[in-house]
């Protein structure tokens, strides 16, 4: 736990923030996490049910209490039953974004949604050839129809080798629709439906999949159709992005759909023109965790920060507006902005939050909604109080916007270059590092050190989501970052112009990742599970994280956990995850706190693959 406000972060820009907020007497999610210390040794270890109103239950863990449930279910079952409610919740969130995103395709399609527009027709044409189908309405009806599909496959599994899709089958976990495998969970874990452990960890996996090769990447393919796949540019990242004397708007949540709006609806000349007759120079809009990341890679937009300086960010006092839409939004933020003259605007209709402004989002109305938003933005300018307004002086530039797509093309055309490092050695292997922030982890310091450790070894790092925005205030997606790398990977990135640590998007874009191993497994003739690569998540803390992890590992890829998943009361659950999943689906788990440590089992495991592969 950590005591002292300077021990709470790395970034300077964040410690900064948190030691004003301390004298100010602002309250963080840093303060609530103490407040809750002793956090529950049951909950923790994943044996308190609450599935059933006979409970909750609770299972001893030293074996003196009781040892079952009322109904007689066991830990195993408890802590089994309980992970994969937390792979459905979060596979269930990607995978709404994924629906979302589909239906303003289609609605775009049939001419309904007049805002969007088709901005990469060569991915759209990829994508009806995908399907088989021969015009735009077509592709988006059999999109709309992967959701509730009752019998398998989904089109997108087909992307993964020939290898890891028989394994799938084999197993019975080759997804069927989203929906149908989340329902699946809910019902198999109701009381007295499914007290396999083995067979409940297998329909999680099941579900994790359907999220990763369906949901989220249904999300990426058609947010790149409608707003463009994303090409490297360059912005800059942290706190200081935030401009004294602009109308500061900023965009939070995940679905591109509003924040491309709101960045198309604040460069419009006659809100401009609003802006300057408040007396502000202009409009900086600029974005928090994922949403941000979008506009980020697509359009420049400079981000503020990841999940935890949100509160940050207000505690700035220069921001007119926090626009929010859904997914890891502090419901703490209506009471922080009531403290300064921030407006909190909730747009999505599944998502209020106490002590906002609720401005409903409606496809067909986007731009309208968007322009309405950010007007009144402007109009709180005139509210801002001077005096409260502190913004630190750090901001970091970054280069970003990998897609698959993007990598090629600095590749040359061909994935051929970077088959080559990796057999030559001058790469070792490849790094997905994701994942969020954690009060449990000091901020940015799990995600830092495992990536400087990676890199510095000569391990190509992938990125998304609160990891990519870490790297970025860190000046880790820089092409001259390649001076921290090994030297085959220095030379590498020298030679191409890249960064050592590549951007690749939001948290649903790790179906990029997903698309890249599929394509160099298929180009060397392997499984996804034989290449030398490894997964982290070193600060995870949300359930999407949960079903990220598990289609990762599903998927064929070793990854470290950085947080402790609430698996420890079963020996049996965390036996399966930590090693027997290896001889199931040719990959594990591992749980390392300490991020040099959890860089050590990633390259001995790459070592070990290509051992393996004979290189
Ligand atoms: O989807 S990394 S804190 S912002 S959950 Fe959330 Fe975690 Fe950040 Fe994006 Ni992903």
């Amino acid at each position: 736990m950590v005591k002292d406000v300077q021990d709470r972060s790395i970034d300077p820009a964040s410690l900064e923030m948190l030691a004003l907020a301390k004298k100010a007497g602002i309250e963080t999610a840093w303060d609530r996490f103490e407040k809750q210390q002793p956090q529950c040794g049951f909950g923790e270890l994943g044996l308190c049910c609450r599935n059933c109103n006979m409970g909750p239950c609770r299972i001893d863990p030293f074996g003196e209490g009781p040892s079952k449930g009322v109904c007689g279910a066991t830990a195993d079952i408890i802590v089994a039953r309980n992970l994969i409610r937390s792979i459905a919740a979060g596979a269930a969130a990607h995978s709404d974004h994924g629906r979302g995103v589909a239906h303003t395709f289609k609605l775009m399609s049939e001419g309904r949604a007049p805002s969007y527009q088709v901005k990469d027709k060569a991915k759209l044409e990829r994508l009806m050839k995908e399907y088989n189908v021969e015009d735009q309405i077509a592709l988006a009806e059999a999109i709309m129809a992967e959701f509730g599909k009752q019998e398998g496959p989904i089109q997108f599994t087909l992307r993964a080798p020939a290898k890891r899709i028989e394994l799938w089958r084999k197993l019975g976990i080759d997804p069927r629709g989203i929906d149908r495998e989340i329902v699946e969970i809910m019902h198999r874990t109701h009381i007295g439906v499914d007290n396999d452990y083995v067979h409940l960890i297998l329909q999680g996996l099941r579900a994790s999949l359907a999220d990763g090769w369906g949901g989220s990447m249904i999300a990426t393919e058609l947010q790149d159709v409608m707003f463009g796949t994303p090409k490297p540019t360059f912005s800059e990242a942290n706190l200081g992005v935030l401009e004294p004397n602009e109308i500061n708007i900023i965009i939070h949540g995940h679905e591109p759909l509003l924040s491309e709006m709101i960045v198309a609806a604040a460069s419009d000349p006659e809100m401009v023109e609003l802006a300057k007759k408040q007396g502000a120079i202009g409009i900086n809009v600029s974005g928090m965790c994922c949403t941000g990341n979008e506009v980020l890679m697509r359009h420049g937009v400079p981000v503020a920060g990841n999940f935890l300086q949100q509160e940050l960010a207000v505690a700035t006092g220069a921001v007119e507006a926090m626009v929010v839409d859904i997914q890891c939004i502090m419901p703490a933020i209506g009471a922080l902005a009531g403290c300064f003259h921030t407006k909190f605007i909730s747009t999505s209709p599944k998502a209020k939050f106490p002590g906002a402004t609720h401005m409903e989002f409606h496809e067909e109305t986007a731009l309208e909604t968007a322009k309405e938003i950010v007007k009144v933005a402007i109009l709180n300018y005139q509210n801002r109080n001077p005096s409260k307004v502190h913004i630190p002086d750090v901001k970091t530039k970054c280069m970003v916007g990998f897609s698959v797509e993007a990598i090629v093309g600095a590749l040359g055309g061909t994935l051929d270059p970077l088959l080559g490092a990796i057999k030559s050695g001058a790469i070792r292997g490849i790094g997905a590092v994701v994942g969020c922030n954690n009060p449990k982890v000091q901020h940015d310091f799990g995600h830092l050190n495992l990536v400087k450790e990676l890199i510095k070894n000569n391990v190509l790092v992938v990125t998304t989501g609160c990891n990519a925005l870490a790297c970025a205030k860190a000046g880790l997606l820089l092409p001259e970052a390649a001076d921290l790398a090994g030297d085959g990977l220095k030379g590498v990135c020298k030679a191409l112009g890249i960064p050592p640590v590549l951007h690749m998007g939001s948290c649903v874009d790790i179906s990029r990742i997903l698309v890249a191993a599929a394509a160099i497994a298929n180009a060397l003739d392997i499984d996804i599970s034989d290449l030398p690569a490894a997964g982290a998540a070193p600060e995870w803390m949300s359930e999407k994280a949960v079903s990220i992890g598990a289609y990762v590992v599903g998927s064929g890829v070793f990854t470290v956990l950085g947080t402790v998943p609430p698996v420890l009361g079963s020996q049996a659950v965390a036996g399966l995850l930590t090693a027997g999943a290896k001889d199931v689906v040719g990959a594990s788990f591992a749980v390392e706190t300490d991020p040099f440590k959890a860089a050590s089992l990633m390259i001995d495991h790459i070592d070990n693959q290509r051992r393996k592969l004979g290189l």
